[in-house]
């Protein structure tokens, strides 16, 4: 289980403390001179940030009592979480917990906004949670990563674990990953949102991600018919999945026609790590009512800023 941290904040302005850049022309010397400097500004800052971190160690708040803490490993430096608890930001806890790696959760509070500050954006341009920042990425050097599936890739490659390394096993985990990030999160993210957030009852929209979801989950079904896990030894493709297919039948997708998918369900959600990565929690997430104005105009109004 994680450490925790409230402030990230201050965390990010000591990561990415630079100012607005002038207007350059893409391409040109100044603008690669000045890309050159700002990440060698921001590689000396999260290397500066890694050193104050261990001496505040002592400061952060620890897990809650009733939650085990993760073994340390071998990585020097926790691996600082951007999380919130949703099927995506389960997918972290599940692969850090799997592969015993120290990590500090930091609550990105999506329905306050924080997933529009530029600290944050500094590492998540998409504006969507989770990140990492791993202070031991390669070289020795910080690394900060955004979207789930190349989380799930750089830490299976770090931790040389749930992602096989010769080239056919590791297509066929790519193959199951990114038919995940592709096809079970965004469309069950889109009939959950017409089934339970839409203001307006919209039928056709209803049924449309409804039996993408039905379709969807005959083809893991399927494919689930003759191996245990989706890409035949658990992996990386696997993780990316649990969320989902955990809450299927709370968010309304009935599984009962999908027995294979059901006893991977039952599989993977007997692992100790899966239990613990599920159960990350953040106080504040009970909290967030959907039917808020306030909290509605920042999560399903967004534009280009
Ligand atoms: N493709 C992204 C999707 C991440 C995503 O959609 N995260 C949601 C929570 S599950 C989020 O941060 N939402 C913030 C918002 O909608 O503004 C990934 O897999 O990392």
């Amino acid at each position: 289980m994680p450490k925790f941290s409230e402030d990230w904040e201050l965390r990010w302005l000591r990561i990415f403390r630079g100012g607005p850049k002038e207007r350059l022309h893409p391409g040109s010397r100044e603008m690669l001179m000045a890309r050159t400097a700002e990440k060698q500004k921001k590689e000396m800052l999260m290397a500066r940030t890694a050193e104050k971190q261990k001496k505040r160690r002592r400061k952060v708040r620890s897990a809650p009592k009733s939650v085990k803490t993760a073994p340390p490993a071998d990585s020097k430096n926790p691996i600082d979480l951007y999380y919130w608890p949703t099927p995506n930001g389960w997918k972290i806890t599940i692969m850090l917990e799997e592969c015993a790696l120290p990590y500090t959760m930091i609550p990105v509070d999506i329905s306050k906004g924080d997933q529009f500050k530029p600290h944050f954006l500094a590492i998540s341009p998409n504006n969507r949670m989770p990140a990492i920042v791993d202070y031991d990425g390669p070289n020795g050097k910080p690394i900060s990563i955004f979207e789930s599936g190349a989380i799930l890739q750089y830490l299976g490659r770090k931790t040389g674990k749930f992602y096989p390394q010769d080239e056919r096993g590791r297509v066929e985990v790519d193959q199951w990953l990114f038919w995940q990030m592709a096809n079970l999160g965004p469309k069950a993210g889109e009939a959950n949102h017409f089934r339970n957030y839409a203001p307006e009852h919209l039928p056709y929209a209803i049924k449309r991600f409804s039996n993408e979801m039905n379709r969807i989950y005959g083809v893991m079904n399927r494919r689930l018919e003759d191996r245990e896990f989706l890409a035949g030894k658990y992996s990386i493709a696997d993780i990316a999945c649990i969320g989902w297919a955990s809450r299927a039948e709370r968010h309304g997708h009935d599984l009962s026609a999908f027995a294979n998918v059901r006893r991977w369900l039952e599989t993977v959600l007997a692992r100790p790590a899966v239990k613990r990565g599920l159960s990350v929690k953040v106080e504040a997430a009970f909290h967030v009512d959907l039917k808020d104005p306030k909290i509605r105009a920042v999560l399903f109004n967004q534009r280009a800023r």
